[in-house]
């Protein structure tokens, strides 16, 4: 039988970094599980109907085989270790070796088939968020099925009627398990010329995950609701989260989910552009407006979409500044404008390692190499031509290139500013500030005066 020979010619281009697992499963597909945390090139069909597929920033897409015009896939719901970046590796639950699990990519029509083996220490189920389907395939433990017990294999069955943006994770214990990085992008891409849906030349997708992992150690807390410290696009932190490397004027389309337990505002800097799309489908284009930050809310997809016409490096990140920092106690007091010559020597008489932070602000700590606990994310240590850019978490840069090749997703490097477009310093005088020399009683003069009528409303 010939469907894993033709599955493995086609997409033998893309198999760098996979290994495939011998299985006992003789009936099944055999699962494929990816060691590499890089960002796998697209997977492009070789069965089935033709689509232009995605790219899943610092992961991969599934292959499949097909069985009588069915796509079958296979999902293998394990403990994985995930480096989330070079030095911080923490022990998770995913799918196939990573954490999140492998996109799925199938066609709107397609008849899909995915076997889900459970090897965690307990049960599990898959519930495949957005998607029209029959009611005992949604994924529900106790309320759609008996959850999948340890050691079992389960087999979903639906036909992908809906082009759009979707994910997939547990929805049996599901706290712990999406605590623990248990999730995945889904895409259905259309059959042919969506109204909707146009075509574009890069399209990205990552989900936002968020987990409570203490200084120096390995492992997620399970039960935490509102204080995680760390934030992550696809399990992995700036700055070990891939670039978005595009070419100039390429229509780019970049598809974000977010199973965090709190809302992200998504920013891009130096273009508009156009949510094109929710998990509800894609939007009609009568109901678009231009923004600069979207915002995810939880257990929400965005796709949104934009012509890259300016060249550069720009920032892409969530707007709330907590999250572009990482491995942070809350509890650090405020100390900018607290001067404290004298205090730091006597200290350091009985704590040698004694240091001050932030009494000029928090921007050294970009520079500082502290010594932290073995196995701790970094705090800000991502750096740019310039120096530290002094953000970590969900950050990651929009390159915008002229010679970028199609299909090229690899990194071009730093971009190479044209003479005299950088902001610089200036080199004339500078005078006194005009407020500075203002006489207290004419300063009094421009003050707000209470309404004269001293009414209280
Ligand atoms: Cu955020």
């Amino acid at each position: 039988m010939n469907n894993r020979r033709q599955f493995f010619a086609g997409a033998a281009a893309t198999m760098a970094g996979l290994s495939v697992a011998r299985s006992a499963l003789a009936a099944l597909p055999e699962p494929v599980i990816q060691t590499s945390v890089d960002t796998a090139p697209p997977l492009v069909p070789n069965t089935g109907r033709p689509y232009n597929p995605v790219v899943t920033l610092n992961g991969w897409s599934l292959p499949w085989r097909m069985s009588n015009g069915v796509k079958e896939f296979h999902l293998v719901a394990e403990p994985v270790v995930r480096e989330m970046s070079p030095g911080f590796k923490v022990n998770m639950w995913g799918y196939n070796g990573q954490s999140p699990g492998p996109t799925i990519e199938v066609v709107e029509g397609d008849r899909v088939r995915i076997f889900v083996t459970n090897k965690l220490p307990e049960h599990t189920t898959i519930h495949w968020h957005g998607q029209r389907l029959p009611n005992g395939m949604d994924g529900v433990g106790g309320l759609n099925q008996p959850a999948i017990p340890v050691g079992k294999t389960f087999v979903y069955e639906f036909e992908a009627r809906r082009p759009g943006t979707f994910m997939y994770h547990p929805h049996a214990d599901e706290m712990v398990q999406m605590a623990m990085g248990m999730m995945g992008f889904w895409v259905t891409h259309p059959k042919g010329k969506h109204p909707h849906i146009s075509e574009v030349d890069r399209d990205f997708c990552f989900l936002l995950n968020a987990f409570d992992v203490e200084p120096g150690s390995k492992t997620p807390k399970v039960n935490t609701m509102t204080d995680f410290n760390i934030w992550a696009m696809n399990s992995r932190i700036f700055p070990a989260i891939d670039t978005l490397n595009v070419r100039l004027n390429d229509r780019v389309r970049i598809r974000v989910g977010n199973l965090t337990m709190t809302n992200h505002p998504i920013h891009l800097h130096g273009h508009e552009f156009l949510v094109t799309g929710t998990d509800g489908g894609p939007t009609p284009p009568a109901t678009r407006w231009y923004e600069v930050t979207t915002d995810v809310a939880v257990g929400q997809m965005r796709q949104i979409e934009l012509i890259a016409d300016e060249e550069g490096d720009w920032a892409f990140h969530c707007h709330k500044s907590h999250h572009t920092m990482n491995a942070m106690g809350h509890d650090v007091p405020t100390m900018v404008g607290v001067d404290h010559r004298g205090l730091v020597n006597k200290i350091q008489r009985v704590v040698p390692d004694y240091m001050v932070m932030g009494e000029r602000g928090m921007a050294d700590m970009g520079e500082m190499q502290m010594p932290i606990p073995d196995n701790t994310a970094p705090m800000m240590t991502g750096t740019g031509q310039f120096g530290p850019i002094e953000m970590g978490g969900m950050f990651s840069v929009f390159k915008v290139r002229k010679d970028q090749k199609p299909g090229d997703y690899k990194d071009p490097g730093p971009y190479k500013f044209p003479q005299g477009t950088v902001a610089y310093e200036w080199a004339g005088a500078t005078p006194a500030a005009p407020r500075a020399a203002t006489p207290q009683g004419k300063a009094d003069a421009t003050a707000v005066k209470p309404h004269s009528s001293g009414k209280h409303h």
